[in-house]
């Protein structure tokens, strides 16, 4: 009899695979029939609610080894000289659904969680160092602008530039997205950003404000236009396969993992506002400092219990890390965690792939798909005198800044040279060559060749036109001499209208 048999979900060993309980090979189906109940039923739940952004993306698993010396500015035993540990990497589109295109232009995630001896700590970015809104409270509306129309269901480019040009922070992210940066060779030739501001505390207690670097050490490399919607149409998955069959092949990509630091008291009165998530540091004005080398090394075993159930988080973070008050960094810690219980389940830390190899102590338990537990002797009160767990605010090393003031619903303050086309322009005309300048205007002109309303196709000529002159009048002569002429009929007035 062999041992290759095939069973319920509860081990017990089934008649066939093939043929359903019928009364009579002729007869109707029994609803008895367990394993044929069974299986239907549990093919019927395989899938769990897709990411509500980054939903399309791949994943490996890797290893972080320091060869820096950061220990004056952090305490955290990840980034202590002669550390290695273990990690998991996701990188992801923004906008596309689960099954659209690898190869269609955005901005690409970047998250990597670190099984920290401290507990699990995840930096969550983005293949660009900024976003497109300073202010978590506009993220579901910028969503909903990148995405389908209530009515059709189809994408629209006079929502997504409705969107950006009435908020112009979005600026500098857009110029980001509309140059090469926007279709990357694959995930493996791209540099990845922790994009805000953190907060670094050393054993001493001194705090720092820190941006993480990760630099492709395969180098950066793009694809453009018709290569990228040729492959988008022939293969969707064209980055995760590429992933998985260069880590199959022992061709393991690398990043080199850099922080630029900026001393504690120098963000009241840097330049620009050290907290927008819209502006980057000048390397001039803050040096990037080594750290280590974060290589992928490990393919997924399952890619949904692996990767899709895996749940990186802004609120992971360890002793000697902590967050910033960037108004961004500080609504993700809220949402991610929500996200994922939402999406994977109350206990989502518990599964393999989340679950930190640093001991749990706490007075959590039960909840849907509870499976680890304490001593039936163990206390699940705090405070106690039964040995339970005791907070150690030192151990905790948190961080902390100043806050004071009423409570307002307001911009933040400028800081000296802020403004929401300043960096946009620059990264336009000091980091793109003449090639990718040509690139960009191409791209731009079609992109804003597609927005039918005139009111909305005026205000984006402008937009550009504030991130460079130059740039301006080139778009609008290309979008007057390309005849591509709004349609006043099809003024986009929204839902309501
Ligand atoms: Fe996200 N983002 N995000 N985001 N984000 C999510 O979390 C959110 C933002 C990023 O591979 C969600 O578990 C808010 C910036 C990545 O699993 C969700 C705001 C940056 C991933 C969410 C932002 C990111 C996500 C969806 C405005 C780069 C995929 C599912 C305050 C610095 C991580 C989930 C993975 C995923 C919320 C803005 C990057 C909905 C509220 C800025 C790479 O919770």
């Amino acid at each position: 009899m062999s041992e290759n048999y095939t069973t319920t979900q509860t081990g017990t060993p089934v008649g066939s695979d093939a043929h359903s309980l019928t009364a009579g090979e002729n007869g109707v189906t029994a609803l008895h029939d367990r394993y044929l109940v069974e299986k239907l039923a549990q093919f019927n739940r395989e899938r769990i609610p897709e990411r509500i952004v980054h939903a399309k993306g791949g994943g490996a698993f890797g290893t972080f080894v320091v060869t820096g010396n950061v220990s004056q500015y952090t305490k955290a035993a990840v980034f202590q000289p002669g550390t290695t540990t273990e990690t998991v990497q996701r990188f992801s589109s923004v906008a596309g659904e689960q099954g659209s295109p690898d190869t269609w232009r955005d901005v690409r995630g970047f998250s990597v969680k670190f099984y920290t001896s401290e507990g699990n700590y995840d930096i969550v970015g983005n293949n660009t160092p900024v976003f497109f809104i300073r202010d978590g409270i506009k993220f579901p509306d910028f969503i909903h602008s990148q995405k389908r129309l209530p009515g059709s269901g189809l994408r629209d480019a006079d929502m997504q530039w409705d969107f950006w040009t009435l908020s112009p922070e979005s600026a500098h992210q857009v110029t980001y997205l509309m140059g090469d940066r926007g279709i990357p060779r694959s995930w493996r030739h791209m540099p990845g950003y922790g994009s805000h501001t953190y907060q670094w505390i050393n054993a001493a207690g001194e705090r720092f404000w820190v941006k993480y670097h990760f630099h492709a050490m395969q180098g950066n490399e793009e694809m453009h236009g018709a290569e990228a919607e040729a492959i988008a149409g022939a293969d969707a998955d064209y980055y995760r396969r590429d992933l998985y069959e260069a880590i199959e092949r022992g061709e393991f990509p690398a990043w080199k993992v850099s922080v630029q630091v900026m001393p504690f008291e120098d963000a009241k009165t840097y330049r620009f506002n050290p907290f927008d998530l819209t502006k980057v540091w000048p390397h001039s004005d803050y040096p990037l400092i080594e750290v280590g080398v974060h290589t992928l090394n490990k393919n997924p075993e399952n890619f949904f219990a692996q990767i899709e159930q895996a749940a990186f988080s802004p609120a992971n973070t360890v002793p000697g890390i902590d967050i910033s008050p960037d108004k961004m960094l500080m609504a993700r810690v809220f949402s991610y965690p929500d996200a994922q219980r939402y999406r994977v389940g109350t206990n989502y830390n518990e599964l393999p792939v989340n679950a930190p190899v640093a001991p749990v102590h706490n007075y959590s338990q039960d909840g849907a798909g509870r499976h680890g537990f304490k001593a039936a002797t163990a206390p699940v009160y705090a405070p106690n005198s039964k040995g339970g767990p005791v907070a150690d605010a030192d151990r905790a090393g948190e961080g902390s800044w100043e806050s004071d003031g009423a409570l307002v619903r307001a911009a933040a303050t400028l800081h000296a040279e802020d403004s929401d086309f300043g960096q946009a322009g620059t990264l336009y005309r000091d980091v793109y060559d003449a090639a990718a300048k040509e690139r960009f205007l191409e791209t731009i002109t079609g992109a804003v060749g597609g927005v039918k309303s005139a009111e909305i196709r005026e205000r984006a000529i402008q937009y550009w036109t504030n991130v460079d002159a130059t740039l301006g009048a080139a778009l609008r002569a290309n979008l007057e001499n390309g005849g591509t002429t709004p349609d006043e009929s099809a003024e986009y007035v929204g839902v309501a209208g």
